[in-house]
């Protein structure tokens, strides 16, 4: 299986280093080739200096295009040069790369999903997030079941591999801020198979959030309205076969 391994990164001169050299070491553990693109999203600081000199590919965006733009590129960049699979992870050390193993074994599995979502919740071993976001993320779990009536334990997990019938879904269309629990619904309104495995998670590791307290009413306010909005996208619902 040829995997790309796409890192959105703002900011993330810190915690690039570390990421980078343990991911080397799993895959050369696991037997697995992977190449890794950082997809450096308009960084002020070193990003893309530190990610070429670990030896990874990087993809400069000229301007900030958001967590879901910088996605997005690596998600294409996947579909274009014909890697089977690509996994989402973020550059702040959140996502360790040992349980990256777990994600491709899924994928793997008989009736191969098309998303498989690391969820730090279903087993609720370690970082589980601070309770407002636990809470909100609890919320979206609510509205993600409510409109597509299948249980999401962590809807806003931002680790997690795409199968190429996904990759063309969002080569399509992918969400532009706080992408993670939209595109589970346009996901699931297109006919993709979408399943959680359970993760351990870390806190992030340096750099800052995306999510603030400021942000955090605009936050739950866009992705709810969001949900919704997506699913009633469904009315003009993509036939699976044609991805
Ligand atoms: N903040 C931010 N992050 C971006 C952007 N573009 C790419 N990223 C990267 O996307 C990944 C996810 O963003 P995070 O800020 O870690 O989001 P999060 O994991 O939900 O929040 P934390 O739990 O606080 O880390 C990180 O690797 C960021 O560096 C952007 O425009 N803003
Ligand atoms: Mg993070």
């Amino acid at each position: 299986m040829r995997v790309l391994i796409v890192v959105p990164a703002l900011n993330e001169e810190s915690g690039l280093p570390p990421l980078l050299s343990e991911l080397r070491a799993v895959a050369e553990g696991d037997g697995f080739s992977a190449e890794i693109v950082v997809i450096d999203d308009a960084s002020t600081d070193r990003t893309a200096e530190v990610a070429r000199e670990h030896g990874a590919r990087v993809v400069r965006l000229c301007r900030n295009l958001g967590i879901g733009g910088a996605v997005q590129t690596g998600l294409r960049l996947a579909l274009r040069e014909g890697f089977d699979c690509a996994v989402q992870m973020d550059g702040d050390g959140q996502h360790p790369p040992s349980e990256l193993r777990k994600l491709l074994a899924a994928m793997q599995a008989p009736l191969a999903p098309d998303i498989v979502v690391g969820s730090r919740f279903l087993h609720g071993e370690g970082f589980q997030s601070t309770l407002p976001r636990r809470m909100g993320s609890g919320w979206l779990g609510w509205v993600l079941r409510l409109v597509t009536g299948e249980k999401t334990t962590d809807p806003t997990s931002g680790y997690r591999v795409y199968g190429r019938r996904a990759l063309r879904l969002f080569n399509w269309s992918y969400p532009h801020d706080y992408p993670e629990p939209e595109a589970l619904v346009l996901a699931k309104v297109a006919g993709l198979r979408v399943i959680e495995v359970p993760v351990v998670m870390k806190e992030r590791q340096g750099g800052a959030s995306s999510i603030s307290i400021v942000h955090a009413p605009y936050y739950m306010l866009k992705v709810t309205a969001a949900i919704l909005l997506a699913y009633a996208r469904s009315w003009h619902r993509i036939e699976p076969r044609t991805l």
